[in-house]
Order: C-alpha cells, then sequence, then structure tokens
C-alpha cells in the first residue's frame, strides 16, 4: 500500500529576513598570479552576506554570497535595500520573488553587486525549500549521485613555498580528496614549470593535477604555456587568459589536448552564454553566489549540460556541491578549508569524493563564530 499523496500545504509566508556582513579572515593572506604582477593585494579576507529567512509555518532557510578585497558592503548595503519586499510573500515562489528583487533594483543591472545580493537571497530561499521538504538541496533537485570528484585549492596558492604546497597535496589526498590545483601565473614562466614539474612528480601519474593562472597570460604566452604544461597531464588548465577573452580561450580551447576551464569571474548567465556560444572552454567553472544563486546556476547548467561540457564551480564548496551532484556530467567540486569556521557541519571526503550531507537543504547551519564575525546585521520583519 503506497503512501496517499500529501494533501497540498497551506501557503506560507515570509515574516524575518535577517542580512549579516560577516568578515571571515584568513590564517595567512592569500596571493595568485594577480598579486604576483601587482594587479592586486595579497588577499586576508573574506566578507560574506548571510541571509536568513523564517517563515510563518516556522519553516526557515540559510544563503550566502562573498566577495574578496571589495563589493562585501556593496552587495549587503543592496540587499538592505530591497529585503523589505520579501515580507508576506510565499517563500516557495522562488522564481517570483527574484524577478521582483531584480526589478526592485533594475536600474543597477541584472549583472555584479545587485545580483550577488539577490543570489544570497535566492539561495536561502532554495534552502528553505529543500529544508521543507525534508532533502537535501540535490535531492530536490534531481541528484545524478550521492558523491562529487573534489579536489582542492587552498593548499597550492602560489605565495606558498612549493614543498609547503606538496605537504598540503599530501594531507588533501590522505583526508580523500581526489585532485589538486596549483597556482600559475608566476611572473618567470619557469618558476611555474617547475613547480608543476615538482607537484606532478610529488603526487604521481594517478592523482588528478589542475593548474589556474587566473588571468595572467597574454595570447602568445598562454599558447607557450599550455603547449609547454602539455607533458604533465593536466585535468584543466584555469583561466589561462583574461576573464572576457572569449576569442582567446576558444582559439585555446581548439589548440591544445590540455582542457581548458574558465568562468568563474562571469557575474550573470548571459556572460557564460556568451562563454558558451564562443565555445570558450571544455570546462566551465560558474559561481552560483556570483551569476545569481541557484535558479541562475540551474539556467546556466541547461546551457552548459547541452553545450556538452564538463562542470566545475568556483568556490563555494558547501553550495556547489549539491548543484554538481545534480548536473549530468560527473564534474569536480572545488575545496577549500577556508569557510569551514563558519559552520557547524563539516562535508566529508572519501574516495576522492565530497559526499552529498543527508541533512535537508543545504546542510549548514551557522556557528557562534560566523556570529561574532558579523560586522553589521539588518532585520525586517519580526521572526515567527
Ligand atoms: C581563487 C579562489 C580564491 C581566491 C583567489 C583565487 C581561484 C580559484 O581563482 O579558482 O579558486
Ligand atoms: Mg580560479
Amino acid at each position: 500500500m503506497g503512501h496517499t499523496p500529501a494533501p497540498v500545504q497551506p501557503v506560507d509566508r515570509i515574516r524575518w529576513v535577517k542580512l549579516s556582513s560577516v568578515v571571515l579572515p584568513l590564517e595567512t593572506a592569500i596571493s595568485d598570479a594577480k598579486v604576483f604582477t601587482g594587479r592586486q593585494k595579497p588577499m586576508a579576507e573574506v566578507v560574506l552576506l548571510v541571509v536568513e529567512i523564517a517563515t510563518e509555518q516556522g519553516y526557515e532557510g540559510v544563503g550566502f554570497g562573498y566577495s574578496k578585497r571589495a563589493g562585501g558592503p556593496g552587495q549587503y548595503a543592496h540587499a538592505v535595500e530591497i529585503a523589505d519586499g520579501l515580507i508576506g510573500q510565499d517563500p516557495n515562489d522562488i522564481g517570483r520573488l527574484v524577478t521582483a528583487l531584480t526589478w526592485a533594483g533594475a536600474s543597477v543591472g541584472r549583472s555584479g553587486l545587485s545580483t550577488q545580493a539577490i543570489a544570497a537571497i535566492d539561495i536561502a530561499l532554495w534552502d528553505l525549500k529543500a529544508r521543507r521538504a525534508g532533502l537535501p538541496l540535490a535531492k530536490l533537485i534531481g541528484a545524478h549521485r550521492d558523491g562529487v570528484r573534489c579536489y582542492n585549492t587552498s593548499g597550492g596558492f602560489l605565495h606558498t613555498p612549493i614543498e609547503e604546497v606538496c605537504d598540503n597535496a599530501t594531507r588533501a589526498v590522505e583526508a580523500g580528496i581526489g585532485g589538486i590545483k596549483i597556482k600559475v601565473g608566476h611572473p618567470e614562466a619557469r618558476v611555474d614549470l617547475a613547480r608543476v614539474e615538482r607537484v606532478r612528480s610529488h603526487l604521481g601519474d594517478d592523482i588528478a593535477l589542475m593548474v589556474d593562472a587566473n588571468q595572467q597570460w597574454d595570447r602568445a604566452t598562454a599558447r607557450r604555456m599550455c603547449r609547454a604544461l602539455e607533458p604533465y597531464d593536466l585535468v584543466w588548465i584555469e583561466e589561462p587568459l583574461d576573464a572576457y577573452d572569449h576569442i582567446g580561450h576558444a582559439e585555446l580551447t581548439a589548440a591544445v589536448d590540455t582542457p581548458i576551464a574558465t568562468g568563474e569571474m562571469l557575474t550573470s548567465v548571459a556572460e557564460h552564454r556568451a562563454l558558451i556560444e564562443h565555445r570558450s572552454c571544455d570546462v566551465i567553472q560558474p559561481d552560483a553566489p556570483r551569476i545569481g544563486g541557484i535558479t541562475a546556476f540551474q539556467s546556466l547548467a541547461t546551457l552548459a549540460d547541452q553545450a556538452h561540457l564538463d562542470l566545475a564551480p568556483h568556490f563555494a564548496m558547501e553550495i556547489h556541491l549539491h548543484l554538481t551532484a545534480s548536473y549530468p556530467r560527473d564534474g569536480w567540486v572545488e575545496h577549500f578549508d577556508w569557510l569551514a569556521p563558519l559552520f557547524e557541519e563539516e562535508l566529508r571526503t572519501e574516495s576522492g569524493r565530497m559526499l552529498l550531507p543527508q541533512r535537508p537543504g543545504l546542510g549548514i547551519t551557522l556557528t557562534d563564530q560566523a556570529r561574532a564575525w558579523t560586522r553589521a546585521s539588518h532585520e525586517v520583519g519580526e521572526r515567527p
């Protein structure tokens, strides 16, 4: 005898929204190619926009977006301006709410800061919907797998001495992480090649290895470096060129055997569509907090899948684990240990994969430490 279908639930209403600007300090300031070439300063903190939503029927959702170096206060300020519109609304009408929030700030565009403020709200609404359903988010969307291949980035930055990078890689692999990404784009190409050679020989041939140039090279340098990197059997070469040089990335993708990955810096689905239409990569690397949230990400995932692209979302593994688990092709999720102090739960890795948490929603609970690092907060409505 099967279950009788649940009766349609009475319409729920959002009663409370809390926005928090949380400043997470990094243990060590990090540097990638953009720092080594003077385009950026070392990064010592990540600024997060955390959104908490509660409804009159007692359901809650948590979402977050983030910025690095600048933009955090702007994301927070935009969210403060538009959050009122959520009170009294049906939290299940995510598409309608995101559209309304977009029109509320239409004059500041449909990409960048305003989109990223809305993204954090969108993510909280999807967390709430999945918690209401009693399902991990990936299973609400439609999971293809219960674990996703994962690789570590936080141990391989350009400021880290190469022997320390190797030690970090050993620890990551011993923790069950399946791949290692190291930063390249050093001002001297021979330094890059020596570091890649050292890490490949340290890992052996069976551990996945990726490199990330963070937009450092011009087209001629990128051609030379991609050819020089071919012998290392890399899973991909990331952002060899400027993030918006779609033609240059397309020429590289056609010219070299090693897969080309890019996309993290793009700030809307429309920008990713341009990347796809130019055939600029083999591996697309969207960032849900950067492009508008989970609703936007699902639109992009459909475009990417129809273009037969592999998926390796950028950063925010707590969100992207679910989104990569529900993508048709077996992708990669990027492991960083940076955000761990913010959440009570730890994501498990074993046999090269990050495991889908068997908890409803994203499966994250904010820690007291996250509360302590809160620089500003704004509440609308009354918490039921
Ligand atoms: C990156 C992540 C975090 C800080 C700087 C750079 C990077 C990545 O591009 O792919 O993780
Ligand atoms: Mg990158």
